[in-house]
């Protein structure tokens, strides 16, 4: 019993000694505590977008994949004229995606894409394998609005190039539509570079030149921006070829999840 008296008398004592210390501990502990504070809440600002944009032009097959993403069906679609959002569950991770389907249609797109860009977390670029021989053109100049986005580059998200409608025959594969794709940009940007020259660009916009100026257009050579292609079939379901349904996809947006 007087031991223990006497242990109790000690540390009291001791307390009263080291009082400045302990005290800086607490002090140290605390602003320590502010700061991870912080920081969480920082991290979590960041990881707050959660929007995958489905870009494309018409028929490309964004509302068919929206729908077999978000609803899990298949079903008849029709040119959309506004946008579609839905949930998509990465089960893996624990994580929600906001899934964006906006339309394709000219008139509307690039107006879409200003109001939904800042929700962007990454971007699936669809594209019609079937037809693309055809639409090279109007299909390149999208991507390349949206790869030269001031405000998109900063964000950098992810993009996917989806290669769908791999059912078709005549469907060209990932590889063909890249280099295609390379070839059609790689004059797209002397174009549109000698288009504002002659113009005499007025300074405000410093028009940064898509890739390396050395080299013929590579979307190796994006830097901050990573593209990657993908082949799909929204109807691969109900064919008996063995093409690549939407697994790619999937897989790619559990990583970037
Ligand atoms: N064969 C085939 N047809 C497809 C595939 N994906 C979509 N389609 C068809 O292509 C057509 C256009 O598909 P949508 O999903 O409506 O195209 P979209 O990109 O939403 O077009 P907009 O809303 O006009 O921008 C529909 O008739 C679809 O059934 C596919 O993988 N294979
Ligand atoms: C933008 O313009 C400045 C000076 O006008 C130049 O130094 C810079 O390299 C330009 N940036 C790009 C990406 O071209
Ligand atoms: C693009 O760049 C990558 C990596 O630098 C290279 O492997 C590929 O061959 C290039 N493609 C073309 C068409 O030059
Ligand atoms: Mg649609």
């Amino acid at each position: 019993m007087a031991d223990i008296n006497a242990y109790v008398q000690q540390l009291h004592y001791g307390m009263r000694n080291r009082d400045p210390l302990i005290l800086g501990i607490l002090v140290a502990i605390f602003v320590g505590f502010i700061t991870l504070l912080l920081l969480i809440i920082r991290s979590r600002g960041k990881n707050k977008r959660q929007g995958v944009l489905l870009l494309g032009v018409c028929d490309a097959g964004k509302t068919l994949i929206y729908s077999q993403l978000v609803n899990n069906n298949y079903k008849q679609t029709y040119t959309s004229v506004t946008p579609n959002s839905g949930e998509y569950v990465v089960t893996q991770k624990n994580k929600k995606l906001r899934v964006i389907d906006l339309p394709g249609h000219e008139r509307l797109r690039g107006q879409m894409l200003d109001e939904y860009k800042t929700l962007a977390r990454a971007l699936v670029f669809v594209i019609d394998s079937g037809t693309l021989q055809k639409d090279i053109k109007e299909v390149a100049e999208y991507l390349y609005t949206v790869l030269s986005d001031k405000a998109l580059s900063s964000q950098a998200p992810p993009i996917l190039v989806l290669c769908n409608k791999q059912d078709l025959t005549l469907a060209k594969g990932a590889k063909v539509v890249r280099s295609q794709l390379e070839k059609e940009i790689n004059t797209l940007r002397i174009t549109r570079a000698a288009s504002l020259q002659s113009v005499g660009d007025t300074g405000t916009s410093n028009t940064s030149f898509l890739g390396r100026r050395d080299k013929d257009f590579n979307f190796s050579d994006l830097k901050p921006l990573r593209v990657e292609f993908a082949e799909c079939s929204a109807r691969g379901k109900d064919k008996i070829s063995n093409c690549p349904n939407l697994e790619e996809l999937h897989q790619w947006l559990s990583n970037v999840a």
